[in-house]
C-alpha cells in the first residue's frame, strides 16, 4: 500500500503477515495464522492486537485523519504517529523499564507497531477499583525526572536541543491542550460538557478576574517554554501497571513545553481519583485509607522527582552557565509553581471541559456525582490561585491538605 487506508482488522493482518514475508519483522515466526480485533477505546486512534497461533502477540495503533471521539468534522494530522514514535524511541532509550518498546513504524500508514502490555492493566480502571501500586509513584517520578533532565538545556548542547525542538515540533496536537486546558473551561464554548447544576460553579469560574489572569500565565508558559520533551498526556490511561512494572505509552501529544506540565498532570489525575472514590467507596474508613495512598503516592511522587532532578542537575549538567550558585533552586522552585499549577487547569478541564475522566463520570448517583465535580472544581481553582506562593514543595502538600477533606 502506498498510500494511506484507515485499517480494519483483516488489513492489519496483511500489513503484518507483509512484514513477516519480506523480513522486515521478527515478532512473528513465517507461516503463523493470524487473528486482529480493533478494541481502541481512546479519544484519537484504531488500536488492534494482532496475535499468532501461540498466543505471542503485539499491538498495531494506526492514527486516523481526525479526532475519533469527535468524528471526522475534527481533522486531524497524522504526523502524531510520527511523533508518538520517536518519543516513545527518545524516552526510551533514557528509560527503556518504564517506556512500552516500539517494535515497527510506518510513515505512510501512520502507525506503530509496540510490544503487547496486555498482562498489565491501565492505571485509570486499576485505581477505579481502589488498586494499589506501591512502586508507581518511585516510577512515575524516575521516568519524568530522568527524560525530562536528558532532554533539557541542563545536559544537551544547545545545537542539539534546538534541532530536538524542531523535530518535536507538534502544532496540532498542542492546540488542542491549548483550547482544552487553558481556554475552552474559562468561556462558554460547545466542547464544553458539564450537568446544568454546576453551571453557577462554573459561571463563578469565569467570573474570578485572578483565575483566569494565573490560567493565562499557565497558558503562556506552555506555549512559549521548550525546556523538555514532554510526554504531553499524562494521564491515568497512558500508564499500564501492576505490582513490579510500570510502563508509559501513547506520548503523541509530546513537544518541547514546561516541565511542570507532565507531572502536574499525572498528580491532577490522582487528585481526580482521590475525590471520585466518594462515589466509588462507600465505607468511611476503606475510603480514607484508599485516599490516603493516592496522597503519599502523590507525595512520594513529587518527593522523589524533585530529589532525582537536584542529583542529576548536580551531577550531570554540562552547560557551565547553569553551575551558578543559586540557581538551580530557583529553577526547580518555578517548576513546583507550574506543576501545581497545571495540576489545577487538569482538574477544572476535566470536569467541565471536552474529555472527562470515568473516575468522575462512572459515578452512579447524580447527587454524589455532582458533589465531587463541585470538589474537583474548587480544589483545581485553589491550587491554581494558591501555586505562586508554594515556594516549596511542603508548602504545595499543606495546601493541598488544607483543601482536601
Ligand atoms: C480530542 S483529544 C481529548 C483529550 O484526549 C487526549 O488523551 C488528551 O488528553 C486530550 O486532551
Ligand atoms: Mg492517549
Amino acid at each position: 500500500m502506498t498510500h494511506y487506508v484507515a485499517f480494519n482488522a483483516q488489513r492489519a493482518i496483511d500489513y503484518v503477515s507483509t512484514l513477516i514475508d519480506t523480513q522486515q519483522c521478527d515478532f512473528f515466526a513465517p507461516g503463523q495464522t493470524l487473528s486482529a480485533y480493533e478494541f481502541g477505546d481512546g479519544n484519537l486512534n484504531l488500536v488492534f492486537r494482532i496475535s499468532d497461533e501461540h498466543n505471542n502477540s503485539v499491538i498495531l495503533k494506526q492514527a486516523l485523519p481526525y479526532a475519533r471521539c469527535v468524528g471526522e468534522s475534527w481533522p486531524l494530522t497524522l504526523d502524531r504517529a510520527r511523533i508518538e514514535a520517536q518519543v516513545l524511541l527518545n524516552h526510551g532509550a533514557i528509560c527503556p523499564q518504564f517506556t512500552v518498546r516500539v517494535l515497527h513504524y510506518c510513515a505512510t500508514q501512520a502507525l506503530t507497531i509496540m510490544e503487547d502490555l496486555g498482562q498489565l492493566q491501565i492505571l485509570r480502571g486499576a485505581q477505579n477499583n481502589a488498586q494499589q501500586f506501591p512502586q508507581l509513584a518511585q516510577h512515575v517520578a524516575t521516568y519524568l525526572s530522568h527524560t525530562g533532565f536528558y532532554n533539557s538545556d541542563f545536559y544537551l548542547p544547545a545545537q542539539h536541543k534546538k534541532a530536538l525542538v524542531s523535530q518535536f515540533t507538534n502544532p496540532e496536537l498542542c492546540q488542542i491542550t491549548e483550547d482544552l486546558f487553558f481556554s475552552d473551561p474559562y468561556i462558554d464554548h460547545p466542547r464544553n460538557n458539564y450537568p446544568q447544576q454546576l453551571a453557577p460553579h462554573v459561571q463563578a469560574l469565569r467570573n474570578n478576574s485572578a483565575l483566569k489572569l494565573a490560567v493565562a500565565k499557565l497558558k503562556a508558559r506552555f506555549l512559549s517554554s521548550p525546556q523538555s520533551l514532554l510526554h504531553g498526556d499524562m494521564h491515568s490511561g497512558s500508564i499500564f501497571v501492576d505490582q513490579q512494572n510500570t510502563k508509559m505509552i501513547d506520548p503523541e501529544f509530546g513537544f518541547f513545553g514546561p516541565i511542570g506540565f507532565d507531572i502536574g498532570s499525572f498528580i491532577g489525575n490522582l487528585l481526580l481519583n482521590y475525590c471520585a472514590q466518594r462515589g466509588h467507596i462507600a465505607d468511611f474508613v476503606a475510603r480514607r485509607n484508599y485516599q490516603t495512598h493516592l496522597l503519599s503516592t502523590l507525595v512520594e511522587c513529587y518527593s522523589v522527582f524533585e530529589q532525582q532532578w537536584v542529583s542529576l542537575i548536580e551531577q550531570h549538567t554540562t552547560e557551565q552557565s547553569f553551575k551558578v550558585a543559586g540557581y538551580s533552586e530557583q529553577f526547580m522552585q518555578q517548576v513546583l509553581q507550574d506543576s501545581i499549577g497545571f495540576c489545577g487547569t487538569e482538574l477544572i478541564r476535566r470536569t467541565i471541559g471536552l474529555a472527562h475522566v470515568a473516575d468522575i463520570d462512572s459515578i452512579r448517583d447524580d447527587d454524589t456525582r455532582l458533589s465531587v465535580q463541585q470538589q474537583t472544581l474548587a480544589l483545581g481553582e485553589q491550587l491554581i490561585l494558591n501555586a505562586p506562593s508554594c515556594n516549596t514543595k511542603d508548602a504545595f502538600f499543606s495546601l493541598l491538605i488544607s483543601q482536601l477533606n
